[in-house]
Formats: C-alpha cells, structure tokens, sequence
C-alpha cells in the first residue's frame, strides 16, 4: 500500500494511515494459538474477521458510533476514522472463564468485582460483568480494578464505557445466542473523536476479540471448545508442542475445518451467505 505509512501492528492486523484523519485496518490471515502465531494461514480468516466487525458496527450503531467509514472491494481492509485512542482494554464477561476463572479461583472476585460462591468454571455470571484491563504491547493484557480504570481515562468517561460496554455485550450475546453461539467474553476498544465523543473502534465481537462458544456443546464444569480455533488447540495439543514460538506448521485437513468454522461463525450470525460477502463486501452493512 504505498499510499499509506504503516502505524502499527498487531498479532494478526496491520494498520496504516492514509492522512490525518483516516485509517485503513487490514486484517490478515494469520491465525495464533497459545499466544503465538503460527506460520500456516487459514485462508479468508482476515475477511472474515472484517466481515463480521461491520456487521455489528452496523447493527450497534444507535448504541455508540463506531469508527468504520467503509470496507475496501478486498474484503479484508476497513477504512476508518482516526481517534484518539483510551489506554483501557474493555472487557464484558458473561461467563467464568480464562483469567476470570483464575482470579475467581484465587480471590472469589475478578478485577475487584466479588462473585457469587460456588461458581463452576464456564458458568454463566448472574449478570454480565465490566473487566477493564490495560493494554500490554507485548504478552498479557493486565486486569484492573475500576479505581485503577479510573484513573486513567477519569470518572465520567469510565462510567460511559461501562454502560456501553454492557449495552453493547447484552445485545451481541442476545443475538448470538439466539443463532447457537455463546459469547462467553469480549473486549472493546474505545476512542475518542476530535468533539470529545466516544468512538467503538478496532474490531466487534469477532473470534478473535470474543470467546465464541457453541452453544449446542455446553456444558459448565469444564473449559469449553473454542467455536474457531478447537481443531488446531487439539492438533498443537496432539504434538506435544512446549507452546513457545516458533508454532507448528498445521496439516491441509487442520486448515480446512478452520477455514470451515469461521466461515460457519460468519453465516450464522449474519445470516449472509459468506460468497455473497467476498462478491460485496458491503453487503454486511445493509
Ligand atoms: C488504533 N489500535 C489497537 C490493529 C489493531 N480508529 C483508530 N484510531 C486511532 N488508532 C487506532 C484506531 C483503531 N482501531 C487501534 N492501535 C491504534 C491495536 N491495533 C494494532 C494493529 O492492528
């Protein structure tokens, strides 16, 4: 893209400015596992992804404006409104898992929040809860209290992220759940624009910002399958891998029935046919 300059780099996405005001996010189709990305690519992953962003930032749009201004013909790339970003990873958790499950264990609370005794690991929470952690540039994002959240983006504007974040969970697991998919978790990220409104920005319960979870297959007690990544866990698992970098190269059958989730994940919350998305991208939006 020679008409833009990189500005940063995630595991999996890359960013670049196309001027002041204007972004274009490209998610490609690198897939990590054990917080390492592996050096094999689940082919249309990215597109997915991008996909599935623009269909919630669409859908959710009378609960907060969002930075997506349109989705390039390829599918993968998304144009959006540069901000000003928050130092704060939101997370919602609707269920007992991950480093939720570890602080509950250790403390009976998670980010300050005390939890009802005698939770199983994957319960659902008797109500959806608010999470904060920061961002970490390298390894694990940290979980925050919300006197530590507060601190760093104020009073007032925490208590905004809060309410928006649940707003925004309640309806994405509502409609997910209602097409046989657990959003067990998910994390936001939030901007602020040039009039001082707050922007959703970055990616919208997608598989790699939320815990999805099929929902014929639950069953608390236990870790839940992963809805996209459950066969290369079980073939990495399978190899005995120490789980440092560098991953494993995945066999062709690995590859298929990933590419086969996502594509799955993607047709049944947007009830679009995924063919009709790479034929028009914008197809999402309507
Ligand atoms: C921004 N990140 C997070 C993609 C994700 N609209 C925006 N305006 C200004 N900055 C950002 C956004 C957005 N979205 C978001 N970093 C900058 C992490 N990145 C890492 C690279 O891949």
């Amino acid at each position: 893209m020679p008409e833009a300059a990189h500005v940063g780099s995630g595991k999996v996405r890359e960013l670049y400015a196309i001027d002041g005001d204007q972004l274009v996010l490209v998610a490609t189709d690198r897939i990590s596992t054990f917080d390492v990305v592996l050096p094999t690519e689940i082919p249309d992953k990215g597109r997915v992804l991008t996909g599935l962003s623009a269909f919630w930032f669409a859908r959710t749009r009378s609960t907060v404006p969002n930075h997506l201004l349109g989705l390039r013909e390829d599918g993968r790339s998304s144009e959006c409104r540069r901000l000003e970003m928050l130092p704060l990873e939101c997370v919602v958790r609707g269920y007992i898992t991950g480093s939720g499950w570890k602080d509950y264990q250790a403390s009976g609370a998670t980010s300050g929040q005390a939890l009802p005794d005698g939770l199983r690991e994957s319960d659902r929470l008797p109500a959806p809860i608010f999470t904060p952690s920061t961002k970490a540039d390298e390894g694990h994002d940290e979980n925050i209290d919300l006197d530590q959240a507060r601190e760093l983006v104020g009073a007032e504007r925490l208590e905004e992220v809060e309410r928006v974040s649940l707003d925004l969970y309640r309806f994405a697991a509502d409609y997910a759940l209602a097409r046989g998919i657990i959003v067990a978790d998910t994390k936001f990220e939030f901007g602020v624009d040039g009039e001082g409104r707050l922007v959703f920005a970055d990616e919208a319960f997608t598989p790699d910002s939320s815990r999805f979870w099929p929902a014929a297959e639950y069953e608390p007690g236990r870790p839940q399958p992963s809805f996209d990544k459950q066969f290369v866990r079980d073939y990495c698992e399978s190899l005995g891998w120490d789980k440092t970098a560098p991953g494993p190269e995945l066999p062709d059958e690995v590859v298929a029935g990933t590419r086969a989730r996502y594509v799955e994940a993607f047709e049944r919350l947007t009830e679009i046919p995924f063919d009709s998305y790479l034929a028009d991208p914008e197809t999402v939006l309507r």
